[in-house]
């Protein structure tokens, strides 16, 4: 089995190449390209390019680990190692121009499924900031440099808690109560865009918490990796609402127990 650090090593520097893909394919101009599980929910051609440029890095350095991603699904291998991505996450901030979106690449040791996967090295990589933040299992999250901390308890004033909705509308008034439900404990919410820089946030105590129903693996693997090297919790997953969504929650020690008990059904 590859030392996590290795694991972390190429999937920093294809994250960096991608990143920078996705960059000049944004200010070249982005075209939808179709739709999948609803109207919202859109995939570009630069989607589609960025992900198979980062499986075929990852074909030619690592030929047997398995893969899993965004557009182009799941493909087993025999290393005991998987690589979960999604190749622009925060696709709509993506389409509309908004500097809000990342490159998520995870690599995960055993069953390859959220809640049981072992999560080795995770990078989020957001190109039009310039930040990198990422972490090797056991030896910390960083951005950069700097050595990353949740937020350990919100201040008296409440907790700055991030959430994101479906593309479902359906799903939408069932969201809406579950923030109404989590707001006694909120100094206020934001709503970024992207699920990994969400995580990648709490990890770099930018946010108090993190909460979303609906994620799927690609959307988390590596934002929960940070968020748990950077001493916070992750979980919900076996909280699975009447959609079939499952929830997931981070956040620091000091809020994670309550937010998850609000953010449930
Ligand atoms: C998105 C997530 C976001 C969520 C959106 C969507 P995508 O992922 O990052 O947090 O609210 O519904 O799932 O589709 O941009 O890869």
């Amino acid at each position: 089995m590859p030392h996590p650090r290795d694991l972390h090593d190429l999937a920093v520097a294809i994250a960096r190449d991608a990143g920078e893909l996705a960059r000049v394919r944004r200010a070249e101009g982005v075209a939808i390209t179709a739709t999948k599980s609803a109207l919202a929910d859109i995939v570009t051609e630069a989607d589609r390019e960025v992900e198979a440029f980062i499986r075929a890095r990852l074909a030619e350095e690592r030929p047997l680990d398995g893969f899993l991603g965004e557009e182009s699904g799941v493909e087993g291998g025999t290393s005991g190692v998987t690589w979960i991505v999604d190749p622009i996450d925060g696709t709509v901030n993506y389409a509309y121009g908004i500097p809000a979106y990342a490159v998520s690449i995870a690599a995960v040791t055993g069953d390859p499924r959220p809640g049981h996967w072992d999560a080795q090295a995770g990078v989020v990589f957001n190109p039009a900031s310039g930040e990198l933040f990422h972490a090797v299992r056991g030896e910390g999250a960083w951005l950069g440099d700097e050595r990353l901390a949740v937020v350990p308890e919100p201040s008296p004033a409440g907790a700055l808690i991030a959430t994101g909705f479906g593309y479902n509308p359906a799903t939408h008034p069932g969201d809406i109560a579950r923030v109404a439900r989590v707001m006694p404990i909120a100094r206020d919410v934001r709503r970024v865009g992207a699920a990994s820089l969400d995580l990648a946030f709490v990890a770099a105590g930018r946010f108090d918490a993190y909460f979303e129903r609906g994620l799927q693996p690609w959307d988390h693997a590596a934002g929960a990796l940070l968020v748990e090297e950077a001493g916070g919790l992750v979980g919900g997953y076996d909280n699975v609402d009447e959609f079939g969504r499952a929830l997931l929650v981070a956040a620091g020690p000091g809020v994670f127990e309550t937010l998850r008990d609000l953010a449930t059904p």
